[in-house]
């Protein structure tokens, strides 16, 4: 079993609701586990400003998956949950991304490990920071990147 982040996000539709149903999801997969689930926090959008604010919140696995078969699950479960296909940063009903795996570097057409990045993304960091804070990405804690990054406008929801 190899541990792995996970960040997730939503900005249409019931975001909260969507972001729980599809944690749950994964973690009722025979090939995953879900062991912490960070509150769940409104975002400003980044990338494409012009959109409804998102709910983002990150979780922890223990996965027996190979790294492209963890993202292919988390693709398969969006369309699942009801993703269509839509702008490059625009407005969706559910994004999961792969964000981190234990000892794996990878750099391939559908996956790069860790995610590119998830050092720049307030969004991703509050969250991860609540329930990694020691992981290492890029050489330094999440932690450390959590707080040093502009954080402004970002709200933790009720948990
Ligand atoms: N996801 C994007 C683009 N912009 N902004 C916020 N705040 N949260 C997101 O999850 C997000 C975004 C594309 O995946
Ligand atoms: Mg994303
Ligand atoms: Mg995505």
């Amino acid at each position: 079993m190899t541990r792995s982040a996970l960040a997730f996000g939503s900005n249409l539709g019931d975001s909260a609701e969507m972001i729980g149903r599809a944690i749950d999801a994964l973690d009722a997969m025979v090939d995953v586990s879900v062991t912490a689930r960070s509150s769940l926090y409104a975002t400003p959008p980044w990338g494409v400003e012009n959109q409804p604010d998102f709910v983002n919140a990150c979780a922890l696995v223990e996965t027996a998956l190979a790294p492209l078969d963890l993202l292919t699950a988390c693709k398969d479960l969006e369309v699942a949950l009801g993703r269509v296909p839509g702008e490059r940063w625009g407005p969706r009903l559910i994004d999961i991304d792969v964000l981190w795996m234990d000892g794996v570097a990878l750099e391939s057409e559908r996956l790069t490990l860790p995610h590119p990045r998830m050092t720049e993304r307030a969004f991703v960091l509050v969250p991860l920071a609540e329930i990694a804070p020691e992981l290492v990405v890029g050489g330094q804690r999440v932690a450390d990147w959590a707080s040093s990054i502009e954080a402004g406008g970002i709200r933790k929801l009720t948990d």
